[in-house]
């Protein structure tokens, strides 16, 4: 039985790109993987699997009865609403430790570093496999979008050196260059409704049982408010 390799919901790169290349990762190992994810691409995503030829991972929402390795995250707010009834083989994340708990002993990758791509980069070098160029290329990218072209004080030696691996690898010289077309997509709210700008990177956290929802908008501000249900299930103003 192949297992499903899934980030967060309301999915960000790091949670697309990371499933992507974890997935990759278990084939060569022989864990048969399939990426999934829990919600659209947002246009950042979109620009770094059009740019390198990717297509989004499958969109699935159920996991009862099947095997999960989560990545980004360890909480159960981020993880599939029927996550209680799948079994969580592993977890790759660089947040801190969440409420994710299991029946059996698991796998567990987590470094306080900028990116789980960083850490997946570590389970490339752990296992011996390469990097294929084009998966180079979206880990490349996903660890620009979470640092903030290493500007975020999240980000580690250990991700910009992962950065210069990756780029010789991908074959990009001026990666800086591709993060700040990357920021422009991203940047580019014209047009978006004020929900969707709301929701883009939001995260749910059970924080000693009250709900909160925190929105990062990276470089530009945070914000955060306590909510009355997931956001998923919010009803704003569009
Ligand atoms: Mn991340």
């Amino acid at each position: 039985m192949a297992m499903y390799v899934v980030g967060h919901k309301i999915p960000d790169s790091d949670s697309i790109c990371g499933a992507i290349a974890l997935a990759y990762l278990k084939n060569k190992i022989g864990e048969p993987a399939i990426a999934s994810r829990l919600g659209e691409p947002s246009p950042e995503t979109q620009f770094i699997l059009d740019r390198f030829g990717f297509e989004a991972p499958e969109l699935k929402m159920s996991y009862a009865g099947e095997e999960v390795y989560i990545v980004d995250h360890s909480e159960v707010t981020q993880a599939p609403d029927d996550i209680a009834e799948a079994t969580i083989v592993g977890i790759v994340d660089h947040h801190k430790l969440g409420d994710l708990t299991t029946a059996a002993p698991l796998e567990c990758w987590i470094r306080p570093v900028g990116c789980s791509n960083t850490v997946i980069k570590m389970m490339y070098d752990f296992h011996g496999v390469e990097i294929p160029k084009d998966i180079a290329g979206i880990m490349l990218c996903a660890i620009l979008s979470d640092t903030v072209i290493f500007k975020s004080p999240t980000c580690t030696t250990a991700d910009i050196r992962c950065v210069e691996d990756l780029a010789k690898i991908a074959g990009i010289e001026d990666y800086k260059a591709l993060g700040m077309e990357m920021f422009k997509v991203k940047s580019a709210v014209d047009g978006t409704p004020a929900r969707d700008l709301v929701l883009r990177d939001f995260k749910d956290f059970n924080m000693n049982n009250n709900l909160v929802g925190i929105g990062s908008w990276k470089w530009l501000t945070c914000q955060s408010l306590t909510l009355s249900k997931p956001i998923s299930k919010l009803t704003l103003p569009s």
